[in-house]
């Protein structure tokens, strides 16, 4: 009975069983201040559909009530275009994403979701890689300059920023065959999308980690992945969101989190160095300053041919130079400050004076209680002196830091 009802159905001209319906693909474009770019680059997106017979494409932009009126151009062309989606979220590329996939989830019901950047520098070729390559069974496919294909044709401290950034989370986080963690083009099943972790992803914090962390996340809930080429190109309007400095900071240590995470320590180390970011700044400073100071120590023995007390007097004054310089335009950037350039270099120099005599007074006390000795730590002997000079290392922070805090660079209201 049931066998010819079908073969009846199936000889009829107008019955469409068995021939799918064209399936529905929404494209997120987070937006911040990409007037110029916006129509020129969905126009280029629609062009592709022309590559994807069997697709439906709409795009959901995301705006974060950018300045410069793109939110309104957008209104304006999703009121001409049934295709075209627009939603108001607040900052933060992490908000305009997910806050655009919980919505295309929800309101606009697509097969697949895809995010892309709005600016026109993922060139829009991809997109077919990207829906392709998730037919032949993946679940979640991302664009990657990395790959043989891909191309990065941005400038060179660009391409040695995002080159720098993928290798970071290729070592610490991994998986190292993963070529690039570092951009938006990528496509996904909503299936696999309700299995992401979103209470995990940093998506509210205001910063461009949220790509490597969403890749990161897809893994985790189970993604089964592909890496397919892309081609970046230089910006022709807008400006850049991404800071640099910043942006290092939070991917090497949102991968020291991840990597913590993969071995089973569930320790918030991400949201707790965003919110310690001063104080973490101030000592990563302070570490490089032990090095340089070590290094030219060495250099000045060694080379110079300097007695032991000269050379320390000399390489610890390059530290401290080194230290001030990096804390003056690194760690405390952004401050206000009434002091000049030299009244805070000559703060600071008394201030890490400060800090060798706490060092010293520590030394001495604790070679007084302990005297010498060594320890067996993993089959290596430790002497009780190196012990005693990591011992000095976290109350010299803690001083050299609130002192710099509070004086050298005391935030001025105005
Ligand atoms: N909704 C929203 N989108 C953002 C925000 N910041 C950046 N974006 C979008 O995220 C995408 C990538 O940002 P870009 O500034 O182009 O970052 P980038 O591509 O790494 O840097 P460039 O190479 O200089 O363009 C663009 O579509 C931006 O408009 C934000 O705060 N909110
Ligand atoms: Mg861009």
């Amino acid at each position: 009975m049931v066998s010819w009802l079908t073969a009846i159905l199936r000889s009829s001209p107008k019955f469409t069983y068995n021939q799918p319906m064209a399936k529905k693909i929404v494209i997120v474009l987070p937006t911040y201040n990409e007037r110029n770019s916006l129509k020129k680059f969905i126009d280029e997106v629609f062009e592709q559909g022309r590559n994807l017979p069997g697709y439906n494409i709409e795009i959901l932009i995301s705006d974060s009530k950018s300045p410069d009126g793109t939110g309104e151009l957008a209104e304006s062309l999703s009121r001409k275009d049934p295709r075209i989606h627009v939603i108001k979220v607040g900052r933060g590329l992490g908000v305009g994403l997910i806050e655009g996939h919980n919505y295309s989830l929800k309101k606009l019901k697509p097969d697949i979701m895809v995010q892309l950047d709005a600016d026109g520098q993922v060139q829009a070729d991809v997109l077919p890689r990207l829906i392709n390559t998730l037919g032949e069974g993946y679940d979640f496919v991302f664009g990657s300059r990395f790959v043989k294909g891909g191309k990065n044709k941005l400038s060179f401290q660009r391409r040695l920023f995002s080159a720098g950034a993928s290798l970071i989370c290729r070592l610490i986080m991994g998986p190292f065959s993963i070529k690039e963690f570092t951009n938006s083009a990528r496509a996904f099943t909503p299936a696999l999308f309700k299995k992401i972790n979103l209470e995990r992803l940093p998506w509210r914090e205001q910063t461009f980690i949220v790509q490597p962390a969403f890749l990161n996340e897809a893994i985790l809930a189970g993604a089964k992945y592909k890496e397919v080429p892309l081609v970046f190109r230089n910006r022709h309007e807008g400006y850049s969101k991404n800071k640099v400095v910043n942006y290092t900071y939070d991917v090497i240590t949102y991968s020291l989190d991840a990597r913590l995470h993969k071995w089973g320590i569930d320790f918030p180390l991400f949201y707790y160095s965003r919110r310690a970011k001063t104080i973490i700044k101030f000592a990563i400073v302070g570490f490089i300053g032990v090095a340089v100071d070590f290094i030219f120590y060495n250099f000045f023995i060694s080379f110079l041919g300097f007695r032991p007390a000269t050379a320390k007097g000399f390489s610890t004054e390059i530290a401290i130079l080194n230290n001030f310089s990096f804390n003056n335009i690194w760690t405390f950037r952004h401050r206000k400050t009434k002091s000049t350039f030299w009244q805070k270099l000559g703060i600071f120099n008394l201030v890490s004076l400060g800090g060798l005599a706490i060092s010293v007074l520590i030394i001495k006390f604790l070679h007084v209680v302990y005297g010498d000795g060594f320890v067996l730590f993993l089959g290596i002997k430790i002497a009780f002196y190196n012990l005693y000079f990591f011992a000095t290392l976290p109350p010299v922070l803690i001083w050299n830091f609130t002192v710099n805090h509070f004086i050298t660079w005391k935030h001025e209201q105005n």
